[in-house]
């Protein structure tokens, strides 16, 4: 397992509530242990105001990007069903950005800074996105296992302690399910069809197993926001918790077809419980979602574009609202 030191810098978390009032603050944590869901209005901690909008915030912009690899493959997908199945998931993921940007504008932020942030690098998205899909089988695989472990990590945070990202999770897991089986359906075709079908889902693992082992946030020791977010519930299951069940439930899949993964050291330990594995490259991780991965600027050229291009259409959409305004008195 990891061994390593320190991949980010810890914030220090006294200092960032050493000016909540003690007593507002054991009462929201009192909420919290009770269950109850926190609303927009609700008073809550600066802290945890900040720390959701940039939780949501992120998977939301992961959404839209994350619709990128598998979108440019609608037009190639085989066959008439595929493509019509391959473009309502791509529909899908950009709406779940919809129900996203939403949960985090009722924190305060705008959307329109939302979408600056990241378009300017200021604000990161999933790891993952930043990779090629160089074959019909990558979005295959991306469809499955970049889905199911989304499900795994949504899953668990859907009973978390924010309302309003809460109700968008649960929704968007029930659109990733079908995600889910569809991409399950067209890895299983393809593995069980011909040698060079099964060879191109083959190199297709192989070649997103990494990004996909660091989908889950770095290990334990070395996720700086898991603690605050956990005693707030926000993040209901840690990184490893969620890598582990990912594993728990797709190795065996993945196996069963016949495929293999790229981790010799890949098994479960029969007396743990928990599955071993080849720690993954945290500096390549750390690189990807700071900028410096193979597609990053290809991937935010794409979202700039589509800014600056829809802008007449969100000032049209505005200009008529605007004159119906009345000024308060
Ligand atoms: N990628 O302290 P840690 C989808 C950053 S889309 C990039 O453990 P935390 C789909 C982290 O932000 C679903 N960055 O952080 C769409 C932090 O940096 P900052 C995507 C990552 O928040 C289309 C630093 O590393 N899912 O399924 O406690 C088609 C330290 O990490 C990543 C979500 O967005 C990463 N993978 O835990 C198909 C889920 N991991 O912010 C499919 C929502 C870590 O301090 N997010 N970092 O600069 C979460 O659940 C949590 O934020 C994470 C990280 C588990 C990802």
């Amino acid at each position: 397992m990891y061994g390593g030191g320190q991949i980010f810098e810890a914030p220090d978390y006294k200092e960032l509530l050493k000016n909540e009032d003690p007593e507002q603050l054991a009462e929201f944590e009192a909420r919290i242990d009770r269950g109850e869901k926190i609303e927009p209005h609700d008073w809550m901690p600066a802290l945890y105001r900040k720390q959701l909008i940039r939780m949501i915030e992120q998977h939301a912009h992961s959404e839209i990007i994350g619709a990128l690899p598998e979108g440019t493959w609608i037009t190639r997908a085989p066959g008439f069903k595929r493509k019509l199945a391959l473009m309502a998931k791509v529909q899908d993921e950009v709406g779940h950005a919809q129900l996203l940007y939403a949960a985090a504008e009722t924190l305060g932020k705008s959307r329109e800074q939302m979408l600056d942030d990241l378009i300017t690098g200021k604000s990161k998205y999933s790891n993952i996105f930043n990779y090629p899909a160089f074959t019909w089988a990558d979005s295959t695989v991306i469809s499955w296992l970049v889905d199911a472990g989304a499900i795994v990590n949504q899953l668990a945070n859907s009973k978390g302690s924010y309302g309003p990202y809460c109700r968008a999770l649960e929704r968007i897991c029930a659109e990733e399910s079908f995600h889910l089986k569809y991409g399950h359906h067209a890895v299983i075709h393809l593995a069980t069809g011909s040698p060079i079908q099964r060879k191109m889902v083959q190199e297709a693992l192989h070649r997103w197993w990494p990004p996909l082992m660091h989908f889950f946030g770095p290990p334990d020791k070395a996720s700086v926001h898991s603690e605050i977010l956990m005693r707030w519930k926000v993040k209901m299951a840690s990184n490893d918790e969620c890598r582990q069940q990912f594993l728990d439930m797709y190795v065996p899949k993945i196996w069963e077809l016949g495929l293999t993964l790229p981790d010799p050291n890949l098994k479960k330990n029969q007396e743990t419980g928990q599955w071993e594995y080849t720690e993954p490259d945290w500096e390549e991780f750390k690189r990807v979602i700071n900028g410096d991965g193979p597609l990053n600027k290809e991937r935010l050229a794409v979202r700039s574009t589509a800014e600056s291009r829809g802008r007449w259409v969100r000032e049209a959409l505005l200009r008529p609202k605007a004159e119906y305004v009345t000024p308060l008195a």
